[in-house]
């Protein structure tokens, strides 16, 4: 039998949404003012949303939709995309668009529904907007069937028709969201309505859901694929109606679709009275087209899979919590008269109000009041990680053991609506519930290719064992490096979108300036095309040949500009960083003995500046701790030489002071910064990695203008203008927002943390990995992973291709092939072969890295039979971006 369950995302995060989080105090506030009813509360006033229509995450390819195609009012192609994508999913030839599932309604109800007639059916949602019309909705769910709730009692059925005034028979799939039906009961409905010449009309807005329902419980279907089963269930119906905002994941938007020309005709004669024009249908051509994208999304197997996973799990953390609850197929259906069973009325509101108040949720009944008792926690379609969903489940407990405390509404009016109801009520007087998670929504997706073993295989041999050849294709999860691989957010976008392109001075340069001001409390702020840019700058300014360049350990760039510019690294760092296995807590730190020693030898005229590189990336992601970042600078202010940070990841950096030193606990991450950078005279920033963006980088210079100007200058010859630095202009607008972003502490806490859990999840299993874990990456030690290779047979190359080939996760070897050759052609064998695992900012879950790690320990135990590799191919520098290897198995 076919049961799989997925145990993390198919996908990986592409755009993300950040969350607000209330104070307790503006909750009360927003509450007060929504008078109780929490469905009067805006997106901004709340943490967790739990509705699950029109919420989903898009994908890539849904949001490219977004501007694809034309806007024409008549026969647009978005329209023609539409019909095809029906073809495809569902089998049928005619569609009619529609503005939403209303309009479905309308339609069909204008053409096959008279007033005064009955449409029994198996939901009881459906009865809010039928009855105001004066249709009779006769209600036909088998209610002793104990699997398939949703099926209809046939004798019911036939005893409704049998009355006489039956106009059509109308279900829904996962009726009321609760109630799926089987495959054979919708056949055995269909016969009825063609015995008694009606028309089933299906709604198909949870498709999904039920299919899923079908593969799983329904003898003889185990083995088929969601993609034929919605097609089947679809074909059953002789009207399939599909809301976009559900399973399609578009915000809006909704079709009909039929076979027969009869009444494909009477839809769009009346969708041009109602809608609009029979190929729109009221909706905007970019809502066709994303429509038409979800359709074709939403049957594949492994997306179907997480989402029930998320569903199921969500709500078997509140049922094994004693929770009472309805299992839905999007969620959790609290039942409210069992939660606050010492409330005479409005159980339901009461219960929306305080789960809000205590935790900034919303869950929440809509529709007509009195259908039935439930507050419906929706999970929105890929939005949320099971982390998130973890933590909403456990605010709901949180308030289940709280219950009593829950006060009263008093109703101040009354209506037939939820939405319209206001109450009157004291504060819930609970302990606040606090989310401790990753303050983002999924915005949109992009689906990672998951190739067979034997596939991985071949693929790497064809990239001769070098992971830097591999196809991005071809990877599942891709840890190369965390530079340029981060999600942006909608607001980085929104600024993106929002700017206008000039090759002069710019709205936006401005506030990159401004912004990157205040966080450095720099004056001087020069945009470069990206981080070497800068070095190369700074270096050609500061350098004079000869000068020595002291820096805490090297970075490959970094080193180069400087040997270009004619200068002579030196590494000072402490000599606990060159030791994998040392748990010093500041491993980035300069050794102040080394640098004055250097000093005393060389002069300090003989020192062009300090190359001072916060979280130090080629030592393990080591931080630097405030005090030595002050008395280094106290002890180059005296000897007047100047201290320049890399201050590419500065703001992880400051998460450790922040957790590291007990003096900064309640310091807020951009005053950490903000201090850390007063000790210094300048700075580059490689603004791919903490500053969360795709390209872009920053020169900065404390007060000196001098150095500012020489700068300048070389900024004009070469990279480009003074006031974009080579950079798009949207460019320095996204990266303005991503510093904001960056200094978010509940943002950096889960980034460094998500790294953390990996590095900690490995050690248990016993894999050797450099101590402590730092902020970006973790670095397996290969020379303990695999001691029986010698390192001229490149044990970290070979490892990171024994990941890749486990796993699908791409890492990057820095070890002897990184290093390369002495003058006399020698490997150098450094004193550390490590295999980076890098993380990318914003785009994996805990889950993705729980299924990492599974891997990685995977190879761990299977360690003895992996071998080295030899050369095939050996470029003369950098030799690590292309070589090529064959591996020494015997
Ligand atoms: C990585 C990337 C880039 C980087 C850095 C620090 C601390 C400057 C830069 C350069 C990319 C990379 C670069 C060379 C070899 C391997 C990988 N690090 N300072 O993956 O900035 O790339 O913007 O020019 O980490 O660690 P940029």
């Amino acid at each position: 039998m076919r049961k799989i369950t997925r145990s993390h995302e198919p996908h990986k995060i592409k755009t993300v949404r950040l969350i607000h989080f209330p104070t307790l105090e503006q909750r009360k506030k927003n509450l007060a003012a929504a008078r109780f009813n929490v469905l009067h509360l805006t997106q901004s006033q709340i943490s967790f949303d739990m509705c699950s229509v029109g919420t989903s995450a898009m994908s890539q390819e849904q949001l490219a939709g977004q501007i694809v195609g034309d806007e024409a009012y008549a026969g647009a192609v978005n329209f023609e995309a539409l019909q095809k994508a029906v073809a495809d999913v569902f089998g049928f030839t005619y569609v009619c668009p529609a503005h939403n599932l209303l309009g479905c309604v309308k339609l069909v109800v204008a053409t096959m529904v008279p007033r005064g007639a009955a449409l029994p059916t198996n939901a009881r949602s459906r009865a809010d907007v039928l009855t105001p019309r004066g249709i009779d909705v006769p209600d036909v769910r088998d209610r002793n069937e104990q699997v398939f709730t949703g099926n209809v009692d046939l004798a019911k059925l036939e005893a409704a028709i049998g009355k006489g005034n039956v106009a059509i028979v109308g279900l829904q799939a996962f009726a009321d969201g609760q109630h799926p039906f089987s495959l054979a009961n919708l056949k055995a409905v269909r016969a009825m309505a063609d015995k008694h010449g009606l028309r089933l009309v299906l709604d198909g807005s949870r498709v999904i859901e039920n299919a899923w329902y079908i593969r799983r419980h329904e003898a003889g279907q185990q083995a088929r694929s969601i993609a034929e089963l919605v097609k089947q269930i679809a074909k059953t119906a002789h009207v399939f109606q599909i809301d976009g905002a559900q399973d399609a994941k578009a915000n809006t938007g909704a079709l009909l679709a039929t076979d027969n020309p009869a009444d494909y005709e009477k839809f769009m004669n009346e969708v041009v009275v109602f809608e609009g024009l029979h190929t729109y249908g009221g909706m905007a051509g970019r809502t066709m087209e994303v429509l038409a994208r979800g359709l074709r999304e939403m049957v594949l197997d492994a997306e179907v899979e997480w989402v029930m996973h998320q569903a199921e799990r969500f709500t078997e953390r509140l049922r094994s919590a004693g929770i009472p609850l309805e299992r839905g197929c999007d969620g959790a259906y609290l039942v409210a008269s069992e939660f606050l069973p010492h409330l005479a009325s409005h159980q339901q509101h009461a219960l929306s109000a305080a789960l809000y108040l205590v935790s900034g949720v919303r869950a929440a009944a809509s529709g007509q009041v009195g259908r039935d008792n439930l507050v419906p926690v929706q999970i929105p379609r890929l939005a949320m990680m099971n982390q998130q969903l973890d933590q909403v489940a456990d605010a709901i407990v949180h308030l289940y053991r709280h219950r009593d405390k829950v006060p009263a509404l008093e109703p101040i009016n009354e209506s037939a609506w939820h939405d319209e109801l206001a109450f009157r009520s004291v504060f819930a007087d609970i302990e606040p519930f606090a989310f401790d998670t990753y303050p983002y929504l999924v915005h949109t997706i992009e689906r990672v290719n998951e190739l067979s073993r034997e596939q991985r295989e071949k693929a790497m041999r064809a990239a001769g064992y070098n992971t830097f050849l591999l196809r991005s294709a071809d990877v599942t999860m891709d840890l190369l490096t965390d530079s340029g691989t981060s999600a942006m957010s909608c607001d980085q976008w929104a600024a993106y979108d929002a700017t206008r392109a000039t090759s002069y001075h710019s709205d936006e340069y401005d506030r990159f300036v401004s912004a990157l001001r205040d966080v450095f409390g720099y004056e001087y702020i020069l945009p470069t095309h990206q981080g070497r840019a800068a070095e190369h700058i700074m270096s050609q300014v500061m350098i004079k040949p000869g000068q020595l360049v002291p820096g805490n350990m090297y970075f490959t760039t970094t080193k180069l500009h400087q040997e270009m510019a004619g200068g002579v690294f030196q590494d000072v760092i402490v000599d606990e960083a060159h030791d994998p296995t040392s748990e010093h807590p500041w491993k980035g730190n300069i050794d102040l003995r080394k640098l004055a020693a250097l000093v005393d030898k060389h002069g300090a005229s003989n020192i062009a500046y300090i190359s001072f590189e916060f979280s130090v990336n080629m030592a393990g992601g080591q931080p630097v701790s405030m005090e030595n970042i002050k008395e280094v600078y106290a002890y180059c202010s005296h000897h007047r030489i100047p201290v320049f940070f890399d201050a590419t990841r500065v703001a992880e950096n400051a998460y450790m002071i922040q957790t590291r030193d007990p003096k900064y606990r309640n310091t807020r991450i951009r005053d950490i910064v903000r201090e850390m950078m007063a000790h210094g005279d300048g700075c580059t920033v490689s603004g791919k990695k903490d500053f969360l963006i795709n390209i872009g980088g920053v020169l900065a210079y404390r007060d000196n203008e001098t150095w500012a100007r020489k700068s300048q200058e070389l900024l004009r010859v070469y990279e480009g203008n003074v006031t974009d630095g080579g950079l798009a202009i949207a460019d320095l607008a996204a990266i303005a927002r991503g510093v904001e972003e960056m200094l978010d502490d509940r943002y950096i806490r889960s980034r460094v943390r998500q790294t953390e859990k990996l590095g900690k999840r490995l050690l248990e299993a016993g894999v050797p990995i450099v101590l402590p874990t730092g902020t970006h990456a973790i670095f397996l030690d290969a020379k303990r992973f695999l001691p029986h290779i010698d390192q001229d047979e490149y044990p970290a190359q070979r490892l990171a291709a024994e990941i890749y080939i486990e796993t699908g996760v791409r890492a990057m070897e820095r070890g002897n092939v990184s290093k390369g050759r002495t003058p006399e052609g020698k490997n150098y064998r450094p004193a550390l072969e490590l295999v980076r695992l890098t993380i990318p900012r914003r785009v994996y879950t805990d889950d993705q890295m729980e299924h990492i790690a599974d891997g990685i320990i995977r190879v761990y135990q299977r360690r003895d039979q992996i071998r080295g590799l030899r050369f095939v191919y050996e470029p003369a520098r950098l030799r690590f971006f292309q070589s090529r290897f064959e591996p020494i198995d015997e």
